[in-house]
């Protein structure tokens, strides 16, 4: 993966680490996954189609790419995977005490261990957010417990775990399962207040780890494990945005994405659910003014730039 590329193509001056608010960090890692390989491929095909996505959100009226986007180096880390989970989270915690909004794209949902150790260090009272077709709460499987079937096993035990879309799991699963905080995906199908009810159940700091099997696989065939009966674009956005303007979400990440040569339109969904995200994040916030070339040309000339003036005559 080069480096000197930037996210989405963005100019060089939204990209800079030193003045971005964002950080994304790839881990092309797929070390423990069961069935389909390939989520090593993940962020490749996701950066490749980032770059063909247009960058002004309809929906926010925005352009979040202004505030800022550092795409950080991979991690490259080929070991084993707990030494991936260490080094996503030593770089994790690294851009965190930076003041970054860091963000992560997958690789398999294993790393995600790192993100939330490194986020549960640094934000009090942390929820994680787990949008996934599987619970994910084994304590170890194929003798590690950082095999992707334990991502979220750590998180049920230290932070404030919540559970959104799951379908599949295993009966020994239920012995750390919050049944109160899980949302299975064949009640919320049918529950309209669904939203408002997992809102609830978070307290204000929220990581979100979006596993793409959560979605349905008419949507997103490209993920290693599909589950039929998951969500669906708009109710995802819906719920997304909803938990963006209520909650104070410190970071995400995205996993799981298996990449087809034959069908782009999963990793270009991928692509548009990052963006989104971070649309929703930003919504309220004007980019930095040290961004906006116009603003400076019209300093010198001594005029108020005339384009966000109201006519008032
Ligand atoms: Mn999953």
């Amino acid at each position: 993966m080069s480096t000197s590329k930037n996210y989405a193509g963005i100019p060089d001056e939204f990209a800079q680490l030193e003045t971005a608010k964002v950080v994304l960090i790839p881990v092309p890692y797929d070390g423990t996954s069961t069935w389909g390989k390939g989520a090593d491929k993940g962020p490749q095909a996701f950066l490749d189609a980032s770059e063909n996505m247009e960058l002004y959100d309809i929906e926010t009226d925005t352009e979040v790419y202004e505030q800022g986007i550092h795409l950080a180096d991979a991690i490259t880390e080929n070991q084993s995977p707990e030494a991936v989970v260490n080094a996503v989270h030593k770089t994790v915690k690294e851009h965190i005490k930076r003041n970054k909004f860091v963000t992560l794209f997958g690789g398999e949902h294993s790393i995600s261990i790192g993100t939330i150790r490194a986020f549960n260090e640094c934000f009090d009272n942390l929820t994680v957010l787990q949008i996934d077709a599987h619970a994910d709460l084994r304590k170890s499987y194929e003798g590690s417990k950082y095999n992707h079937a334990c991502a979220v096993h750590e998180a049920s035990q230290t932070t404030n775990l919540v559970q959104v879309g799951i379908r599949s799991m295993d009966i020994i699963e239920k012995t750390f399962m919050d049944e109160e905080k899980t949302f299975f995906a064949h009640d919320t199908v049918n529950d309209e207040f669904w939203m408002d009810k997992v809102i609830e159940a978070m307290t204000d700091n929220v990581l979100i780890t979006f596993d793409l099997d959560a979605l349905d696989p008419s949507i997103m065939p490209s993920t290693g494990t599909p589950e039929p009966g998951g969500l669906f674009w708009y109710e995802t956005l819906e719920f997304l945005k909803q938990v963006f303007e209520e909650k104070n979400v410190v970071g995400f990440d995205i996993v799981e994405l298996c990449p087809n040569p034959n069908d782009k339109s999963s990793d270009f969904l991928a692509a548009k659910l990052y963006y989104k995200m971070l649309s929703y994040k930003f919504m309220g916030e004007a980019a930095d003014v040290e961004y906006d070339n116009t603003y400076d040309v019209d300093q010198r000339s001594g005029n108020t730039p005339s384009k966000f003036d109201d006519d008032e005559d």
